[in-house]
């Protein structure tokens, strides 16, 4: 191996040796994560809107592994370039490691839960790489490359031993255990759809729990024990407010079907999803705490520190905006918000459905700006009319004939009053619509079509119940939104 490679090599090394002393710090301080996380949260925060919609688009939900991914590539990178520089450019290397050390620091203390702790491993990461690069230097001026070798095959071992080890000790898996615990004592009931809500046995009203989306900032979601959850209600109020989970489950007598979407979600996406919730209507807290007047909007804080701004007005005028304790009568699965989340029929979830949410200020828009709103969203998020065809698929080869087209609309709390589909370029014809019980739920459609052979298009689109047909204009989901039909082609043959 020439000096050069070697010098990479010993850089890689090096900076993994740091990634895995953080790792195992972090472990036995038992901290809630590791400066990698802290980092990677970071890297998400920076992250320009326009940009975290591009990634989000491109690899889905897989964004969470890939951020994290990048984070330790990029370290792995930076101290190729400290290993390079080690020999001959001393000051520049340690100046590499250091500018590390203290962005990861900075990272942690950026962190709702930043700490001490997470210092010491940034530290520790720092001296564990200067270490490895200083060993493996010594190594290689006493006895040449055999010994390089054998100390790096040493040292990379001992980096895989306390990185896996420090993985597999990490409290956050306990914790992870112990709060799985907690939710599955807390009662579960059976709940059934209303009736004829279904009109195609290939689609499902209901979104089981386990296949609804899943889109948030949180790297891990946050674990959070119920008996020390609170929420507390200040800022432009009569009187400061403290809730307990205990006072939620006293007082939950609220249950909605709702559909949820997201304003990241295309024309024809899945980031849709339909739960019965169950909780305590928010204007409840909010009358208790006692609004003042010139108060427009609420600002929801979830415990890790991510930020939603609601209209007042939503949460007030009588909907079934509700802090939820249950979805489709399970306690709140841990990465959909548990113990409480917020659930407000009508709005995107970036404006509305706050998950883990610990603290409610109650303000003006004017005053302050929420997570996505600083980075380009739209301050109001009302849902837009939308559609979609589920049955057929994209590619799907169907016989000539009479066919089954199948899909669900939505725009909640308004309604969906009308569901049109055409083939080609033909007439919109209208679908039958299934039951809903409210205009909060998405509704499914279906209609039979003459399959003529060849490559045909199917098209949908909604009329809501004030009677708007939804535009053909195509708008991408920033800032407030998609708009367009779906359609798909299929091949008849
Ligand atoms: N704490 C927290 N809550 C959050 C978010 C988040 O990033 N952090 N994302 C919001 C967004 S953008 C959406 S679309 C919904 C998604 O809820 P779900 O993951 O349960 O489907 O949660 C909202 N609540
Ligand atoms: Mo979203």
């Amino acid at each position: 191996m020439g000096s050069v490679r070697r010098s990479i090599v010993a850089g890689v090394l090096a900076a993994a040796a740091g990634l895995a002393a953080a790792e195992g710090v972090a472990a036995i301080a038992n901290l809630r994560e590791s400066p990698v996380v802290a980092v990677a949260q970071g890297v998400i925060r920076v992250t320009p809107g326009p940009i975290a919609e591009a990634v989000i688009g491109w690899v889905g939900t897989k964004d969470k592994p890939l951020t994290i991914a990048c984070v330790v590539v990029a370290v792995l990178a930076i101290g190729a370039l400290a290993g390079r520089w080690w020999d001959g450019r001393r000051a520049w290397s340690l100046g590499v490691v250091a500018a590390l050390v203290v962005g990861a620091g900075l990272a942690v203390l950026s962190r709702p839960y930043g700490s001490v702790g997470g210092l010491l491993a940034c530290a520790a990461a720092g001296l564990a790489t200067i270490a490895t690069l200083s060993t493996l230097q010594k190594a290689t001026e006493s006895e040449g490359r055999r010994s390089f070798l054998r100390t790096a095959l040493l040292l990379g071992l001992g980096v895989a031993l306390v990185g896996g080890g420090s993985q597999a000790l990490a409290s956050r898996h306990r914790r992870r255990r112990r709060i799985e615990q907690l939710r599955e004592a807390i009662p579960s009931t059976a709940v059934t759809p209303p009736p004829g809500v279904d009109v195609s046995e290939k689609l499902s009203w209901v979104t089981p729990n386990r296949d609804f989306y899943r889109i948030d900032t949180a790297l891990t979601a946050p674990l959070i024990d119920p008996s020390k959850w609170r929420l507390r209600i200040h800022g432009m109020v009569d009187r400061e407010l403290e809730i307990s989970y205990d006072d939620l489950v006293r007082r939950a007598d609220t249950t909605a079907w709702v559909t949820l979407c997201c304003v990241s979600n295309p024309v024809g996406g899945d980031l849709v999803g339909n739960a019965l919730w169950g909780g305590v209507l928010m204007r409840e807290l909010l009358e208790e705490a006692g609004v003042q007047d010139d108060a427009d909007a609420l600002l929801s804080t979830s415990e890790d520190g991510w930020t939603c701004g609601t209209p007042l007005a939503a949460l007030t005028d009588g909907r079934d905006a509700m802090l939820a304790l249950t979805m489709n009568g399970e306690p709140l699965p841990v990465p959909h918000g548990f113990p409480v989340r917020q659930v407000v029929p009508g709005l995107y979830g970036y404006v509305s459905a706050t998950k883990w949410v610990v603290d409610w200020e109650v303000t003006r828009f004017a005053d302050v700006e929420a997570y996505w709103t600083q980075r380009g969203w739209s301050e109001q998020g009302p849902v837009k009319t939308a559609s979609r065809i589920d049955v057929p698929e994209l590619g799907d080869v169907i016989a000539p004939g009479r066919a089954v087209a199948a899909g669900v609309a939505w725009r909640q709390h308004v309604g969906i009053e009308r569901v049109e589909v055409r083939v080609d370029d033909g007439p919109w014809q209208e679908a039958t619509l299934g039951r809903v019980p409210s205009d909060d739920t998405w509704v499914q459609w279906r209609i039979e079509w003459d399959a003529v052979p060849g490559q045909r298009r199917l098209t949908v689109r909604a009329v809501d119940a004030e009677g708007t047909v939804q535009t053909a204009a195509k708008q991408a989901v920033l800032p407030d939104g998609a708009t367009g039909h779906d359609s798909v082609s299929v091949l008849v043959r």
